[in-house]
């Protein structure tokens, strides 16, 4: 998979792909991110990305010219699967998209900042909107290493048996049960002793009840689906 990010703040994605698992897939040839500076791509002799609005008010919006120049010229080297637009205005990312997105080869994920991006780019080049939460992050570029880490960790090779995605909290609508380490008791509080039992279909059973218990009642609207 390929995976070009579009912004005009790299250096805030850089932290993100350079540790853990992220880097581990890059390092291992699974993913490939490709940072672009839309700065780069401004042809105003101040090298500004951003403008007033039309109508009047208050607040800046990205430019149609330099984010334009980038796409397209992206997309003579490849084709996307999806142009992907980060903002709070978008489709709430679920599960079941993260894991329709690691199905496909080139993704490309455009960060939106200030009032957002010109009208005429989502209607022209944007394939997919998509929005992280109900609540307004500065820019769309957390948002893009958030949805990025989401998909990456599905690729085939990404993660080894431990740490499995099939398990995960949401694959199938279950929270996930409660888990605990070594010591088996710390300052009097106890490991539940079915865990330390070695009885595996009743510690299997405990943790289907434990994960149905919390998603019923942390998530109950998980279970009407
Ligand atoms: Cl994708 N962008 C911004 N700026 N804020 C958000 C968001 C995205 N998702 C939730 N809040």
């Amino acid at each position: 998979m390929r995976i070009d990010i579009l912004t005009v703040l790299p250096e805030l994605l850089n932290g993100p792909f350079s540790a853990s698992i992220l880097k581990r897939a890059q390092d291992k040839g699974l993913v490939e991110i490709h940072l672009h500076n839309i700065r780069d791509y401004s042809t105003d002799r101040h090298n500004n990305v951003d403008d007033y609005q039309y109508g009047g008010g208050a607040g800046m919006v990205m430019s149609i010219e330099p984010i334009v120049t980038l796409i397209e010229k992206l997309k003579t080297e490849r084709s996307y699967d999806e142009v992907i637009y980060l903002t709070p205005d978008g489709e709430m990312l679920e599960q079941k998209a993260c894991n329709e997105l690691s199905l496909k080869n080139n993704l490309m994920m455009l960060c939106g900042h200030y009032k957002g991006i010109d009208e005429r780019i989502r209607e022209h080049f944007i394939t997919k909107e998509v929005s992280i939460g109900s609540y307004v992050l500065s820019g769309g570029e957390l948002a893009a290493a958030v949805l990025s880490d989401a998909i990456i960790r599905l690729l085939p090779g990404v993660l080894n048996n431990e740490t499995s995605a099939l398990t995960d909290s949401f694959q199938d609508n279950l929270l996930s049960p409660p888990v605990y380490t070594r010591p088996p008791e710390f300052r009097g509080w106890k490991v539940p002793e079915v865990l330390l039992s070695g009885n595996f279909p009743k510690i299997e059973k405990w943790r289907e009840e434990q994960a149905l218990e919390r998603t019923k009642s942390r998530r109950p609207d998980l279970l009407d689906e």
